[in-house]
C-alpha cells in the first residue's frame, strides 16, 4: 500500500529531527502559562504539535503548509469535477505531498476494498431508541467497530514501538473507509425509508456517501466532496483533534480515540454550531419574514446576545478572520445557489453580525467560522435535518484526527499527562511573585 510506504520512507529523517530537537533543546521554554490561560480553556498555551495542520490567526488554516485555495486548485480531482477526491486529501494529510491522480485513486481504491461494513453495526444502531441523536449513533457505530482493531490484537500480542503506527495506519484506513456508508446509514434509517443503498463502485467516498442519502445530483456530490474537504482538520487544539490525540496518547485504539473525539464534536460550542446556526437564521425568518431588513437583523443579533445566548457560526476560539473554510462555502453558494434566499440572508448577516459582537466588546473574533454556513448549503440541497449536520462534520473529521493518530504513534509521543494546580497553589503563586 503506497501510504505505508511513503511514510515508512519518511519515519528515519522524521525520527532523527524530533530526537535531536528533544535531545538538545529540551529544556528551551517555548511559553509561558498565565492564570488566566489556566482558568480560561488553555486559549493559545502553546503545548501541542503537529505537522498535519496549522492554523494561522489572520490567515486560517494550512493543510501541510497549503492553504484551501492552493488545494482546491493542487490537489487532484474526480472526473468532472472542481473539488478534490477526498483520497487526495488523505494522502496529502498523511504524506505531506500533493498526490498525482494515480496515487490519490490508490487511496480511493484502499478504501473501497475495506468499506464493507459489518451486519451488527446496523443492528446496533436500528436497536438505538428512534429519538437518539445521530451522533450518539455516530460514535457508537465506530466504537462497535473496535472489535476488528489491528492495533488492539497486535498490541495483545506483543507489537514492538516502533510498529505501531502501522496497525493504527491500517485501523485508520479500515475505519476511514466505512463512514460514508455508516452516515448513510444513520441518515436513512432516522430520515429516510431505512433502507441500505450499496455504494457505487464508479463513484469517489465523497459522492458515494451523496448516493447512499439518495441526493445523487452531480451539484450535491461536488458539495460533499467540499464539505469533506473543509471540515478534515483544523491543528491540534480544538476539542475533537485534542480528545483523539489524548485517548490516543493511552494506546486507545484509532476507534475508541475516533469516537471520543466525536463525543466532543457533538458539543453546541464546537461542531454543533452547524446545526444551531441554521437553526438562528431560520427562527429569524420566522420572527422577521422572508426578507427581513438591516435593522430586523440587528434587532434579532442584539436580542440573541441580551437573552444570553451565543450566536451560532460567528467567533472563534484561535482566528481573528472570516474563516477561510466559511469563504470557500459562501463562494460555493454564490455558484449554485446565488438566489437562495437562506443563502442571501447569510450573505446579508455577514454586513451585520460582526459589528454588533464589534459592538458587544468583549468577542476577540467577531467573524463568521465554518459552521456559519454549512447548514444553509445542505438546506438547499433538501437536507433539512438539522441534526444530522454535525455527523458530515465528523466524517470529515475523522480524516484529519486519524492522520494525526498515525504521526503520533509514528513520532513515539508519550502518554500525555499535564500537571494540575489546585486554586490555593495558585493563590500562593500570585501572593509570593508579588
Ligand atoms: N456570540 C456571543 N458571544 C460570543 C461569541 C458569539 N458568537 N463569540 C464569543 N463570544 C463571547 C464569549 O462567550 C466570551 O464571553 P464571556 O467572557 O462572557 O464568557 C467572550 O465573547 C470572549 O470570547 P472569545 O475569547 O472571543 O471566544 P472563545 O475563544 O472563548 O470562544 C467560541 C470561541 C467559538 C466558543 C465562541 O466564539 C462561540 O461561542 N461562538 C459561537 C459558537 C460557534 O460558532 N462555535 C463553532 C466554532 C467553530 C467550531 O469549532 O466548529
Amino acid at each position: 500500500m503506497i501510504l505505508k510506504e511513503k511514510i515508512a520512507a519518511q519515519l528515519p529523517e522524521w525520527r532523527e529531527r524530533v530526537r535531536k530537537l528533544v535531545s538538545e533543546n529540551g529544556d528551551m521554554v517555548v511559553d509561558q502559562v498565565t492564570v488566566k490561560q489556566i482558568y480560561g480553556g488553555m486559549r493559545s498555551a502553546k503545548v501541542l504539535v503537529t505537522d498535519i495542520s496549522y492554523v494561522d490567526p489572520n490567515e486560517g488554516i494550512r493543510f501541510r503548509g497549503y492553504t484551501i485555495p492552493e488545494l482546491l486548485k493542487l490537489l487532484p480531482k474526480a472526473e468532472g469535477s472542481k473539488f478534490p477526491l477526498a483520497g487526495s486529501l488523505y494522502y496529502l494529510l498523511l504524506v505531506g505531498e500533493i498526490p498525482s491522480f494515480v496515487e490519490a485513486m490508490e487511496v480511493e481504491n484502499a478504501w473501497k476494498a475495506r468499506g464493507v461494513i459489518p451486519p451488527f453495526v446496523f443492528e446496533t444502531l436500528r436497536a438505538m431508541p428512534e429519538d437518539t441523536h445521530p451522533m450518539t449513533m455516530f460514535s457508537q457505530a465506530i466504537v462497535s467497530l473496535q472489535h476488528e482493531s489491528v492495533f488492539a490484537r497486535r498490541y495483545q500480542q506483543g507489537m514492538q514501538r516502533e510498529d505501531y503506527w502501522e496497525a493504527a495506519l491500517a485501523d485508520a484506513l479500515n475505519l476511514t473507509a466505512k463512514l460514508p456508508a455508516i452516515a448513510a446509514y444513520i441518515y436513512n434509517i432516522k430520515y429516510g425509508d431505512g433502507g441500505f443503498v450499496s455504494p457505487d463502485p464508479d463513484l469517489d467516498w465523497a459522492a458515494n456517501f451523496a448516493h447512499m442519502i439518495g441526493f445523487d445530483s452531480p451539484e450535491y456530490m461536488e458539495l460533499s466532496r467540499l464539505y469533506f474537504f473543509l471540515h478534515s482538520d483544523h491543528e491540534s487544539g480544538n476539542v475533537s483533534a485534542h480528545t483523539t490525540h489524548l485517548v490516543g496518547s493511552s494506546l486507545a485504539d484509532v476507534y475508541y480515540a475516533c469516537a471520543a473525539g466525536i463525543n466532543g464534536l457533538a458539543g453546541p460550542l464546537h461542531g454543533l454550531a452547524n446545526q444551531e446556526s441554521l437553526r438562528w437564521v431560520l427562527n429569524l425568518r420566522e420572527e422577521f419574514g422572508r426578507n427581513p431588513g438591516t435593522e430586523e437583523l440587528e434587532k434579532f443579533a442584539w436580542d440573541t446576545l441580551n437573552s444570553g445566548q451565543v450566536i451560532p457560526g460567528y467567533g472563534h476560539a484561535v482566528l481573528r478572520l472570516p474563516d477561510p473554510r466559511y469563504t470557500a462555502q459562501l463562494e460555493f453558494g454564490r455558484e449554485y445557489m446565488p438566489n437562495d434566499e437562506i443563502f442571501k440572508l447569510i450573505e446579508e448577516l455577514y454586513d451585520v453580525v460582526p459589528k454588533v459582537l464589534q459592538e458587544l466588546g468583549k468577542v476577540k473574533n467577531p467573524w463568521p467560522n465554518v459552521d456559519a454556513i454549512s447548514g444553509t448549503l445542505q438546506y438547499h440541497y433538501g437536507m433539512r435535518e438539522f441534526d444530522f449536520y454535525t455527523v458530515l462534520f465528523g466524517v470529515s473529521r475523522i480524516l484529519g484526527v486519524t492522520a494525526n493518530l498515525v504521526w503520533a504513534r509514528a513520532l513515539g509521543q508519550p502518554l500525555e499527562r499535564p500537571k494540575s494546580l489546585t486554586t490555593k497553589m495558585l493563590e500562593d503563586i500570585v501572593v509570593k511573585a508579588k
